[in-house]
C-alpha cells in the first residue's frame, strides 16, 4: 500500500473552476430544430446541464475517491491529521458532497423552470443558473482550499511502501546517516520530501533475497536532536515515522568529527529511544576508521552504563562491518516479521 493522496483527484480554484463551467455552458449546441424557440429552450437546457455538470464531477471524483479508500493506512492518517487537519479535511469532503446534491437540485429547478418559460426568457435563466452555481463554487472556496493544499502536500509524501519491512536511520547530523544507507542500497537512493523539516528525506531499498526487500530511511531534522527541542507538530511526525518502522539504527560517531561530543550524543540517544520506546534499536558506531578501528574504553563505558550491550561499531566509509551489520539488520526484520497495519 503506497501514499494515497497520490490518486487524489485535482481541484481547480474557485474562479477557475467557474470559468470553465462559463466556458462548458456557452459552447452547449443544438442541432436539427428547426421551431426557433424550441431551439431556444433546448440550448439554454444544454448550457445548465453543461456547466453544471462540469462543476459537480470535479467535486464529486474528489469526493469518490475518498470514499472509495476506505480505512487511511495509520501512518498517512496521521500525516493528514498534522500537515491539514483530519477533521477539517473531512468537513471539506462533507460540503463538497453536500454541494454536488445543491448543484442537482437547482439544475433540476432551472431546466423545469426553462422547459415552463417563453422561449425569450430563458436566456435570463441561465444567466441566472449559472450566477448560483458560481455562488455555490464560491461558497465552498475554503473548502477547496483545504482540499487543493491536502493535495499538494499529501501526494509529495514520500510514498513509503507499507508492506516492505522498513529501517529508520537516527542521529545527530553529520555522522554518516546517508553514508550508510547510500553504502547498503542495493539501487540508487531516492530523495523524496518530507513535510516537517526543510531538508529532504532519502530513501534506500536493500534487495537481500527475492522475499525479502529492505526500505531504509533518512530522517534528518526529526530524529537528530533531543525532545526538549521539538515541537508538537514535529512529536506528532516522530510517532508517524515510528509507527512506519520495524527497527531503528541510532548511529554514533566516536570520532566526534561530527562535531558534537560522544556526551551530547548520548544525550541525542536517550531522548530518541524514548520516542522509539516501540521500535527494536541497534546502536551503531560510525567512523571507526578515524579511530584506528579501536572503540574507546570510555564509550563502550558509557554505552554499558546506559544498559546497553549490543552496539556495532563499522565504518561507512570503508565499509568496515557493514556486512555484519546488515545481516544483523536482516536477521532482526525476519524475526520481527509482523502484520502490517
Ligand atoms: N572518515 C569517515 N568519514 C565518514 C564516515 N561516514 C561518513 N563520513 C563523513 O562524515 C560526513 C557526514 O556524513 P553524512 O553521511 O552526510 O552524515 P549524516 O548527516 O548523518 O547523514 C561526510 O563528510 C562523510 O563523508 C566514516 O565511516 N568514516
Ligand atoms: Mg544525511
Amino acid at each position: 500500500m503506497g501514499n494515497p493522496f497520490v490518486n487524489m483527484p485535482g481541484l481547480p480554484e474557485p474562479e477557475e473552476m467557474i470559468e470553465a463551467a462559463l466556458r462548458r455552458g456557452s459552447k452547449a449546441t443544438v442541432g436539427w430544430i428547426t421551431d426557433r424557440k424550441k431551439r431556444l429552450k433546448l440550448l439554454n437546457i444544454r448550457r445548465i446541464v453543461a456547466s453544471s455538470s462540469y462543476v459537480e464531477s470535479r467535486f464529486r471524483r474528489v469526493v469518490n475517491w475518498w470514499r472509495g479508500l476506505g480505512n487511511v493506512d495509520p501512518f498517512y492518517d496521521t500525516l493528514l491529521d498534522i500537515i491539514v487537519g483530519r477533521d477539517k479535511f473531512k468537513a471539506a469532503i462533507r460540503r463538497l458532497e453536500g454541494a454536488v446534491r445543491i448543484v442537482e437540485r437547482l439544475r433540476r429547478r432551472y431546466i423545469s423552470a426553462v422547459a415552463r418559460a417563453e422561449a425569450e426568457e430563458t436566456g435570463k435563466l441561465w444567466r441566472e443558473f449559472f450566477g448560483r452555481l458560481a455562488s455555490v463554487v464560491r461558497r465552498n472556496r475554503n473548502h477547496i482550499e483545504v482540499l487543493r493544499m491536502a493535495r499538494a502536500r499529501l501526494s509529495a509524501l514520500p510514498s513509503i511502501e507499507r508492506d516492505v519491512p522498513t529501517v529508520v536511520v537516527a542521529g545527530p547530523p553529520n555522522v554518516g546517516k546517508s553514508s550508510l544507507i547510500r553504502r547498503i542500497s542495493t539501487s540508487k537512493t531516492e530523495v523524496a520530501s518530507y513535510p516537517f523539516t526543510t531538508r529532504k528525506i532519502l530513501v534506500g531499498h536493500i534487495f537481500i533475497d527475492p522475499g525479502l526487500v529492505i526500505q531504509i530511511m533518512d530522517t534528518p531534522g526529526l530524529l537528530d536532536r533531543p525532545i526538549e527541542e521539538r515541537n508538537p507538530i514535529e512529536r506528532q511526525a516522530i510517532a508517524a515515522l515510528a509507527h512506519a518502522a520495524d527497527l531503528a539504527i541510532f548511529m554514533m560517531d566516536p570520532s566526534e568529527t561530527c562535531g558534537y561530543p560522544i556526551g551530547y550524543q548520548l544525550k541525542v540517544l536517550e531522548s530518541v529511544s524514548n520516542m522509539l520506546s516501540k521500535l527494536p534499536t541497534l546502536i551503531v558506531l560510525n567512523k571507526m576508521d578515524l579511530m584506528g578501528f579501536v572503540l574507546p574504553e570510555k564509550v563502550a563505558e558509557m554505552l554499558g552504563k546506559m544498559g546497553i550491550d549490543e552496539f556495532w561499531a563499522i565504518s561507512a566509509e570503508t565499509g568496515y562491518n557493514v556486512d555484519k551489520l546488515l545481516e544483523r539488520i536482516v536477521s532482526i526484520l525476519r524475526a520481527e516479521a509482523r502484520p502490517r497495519g
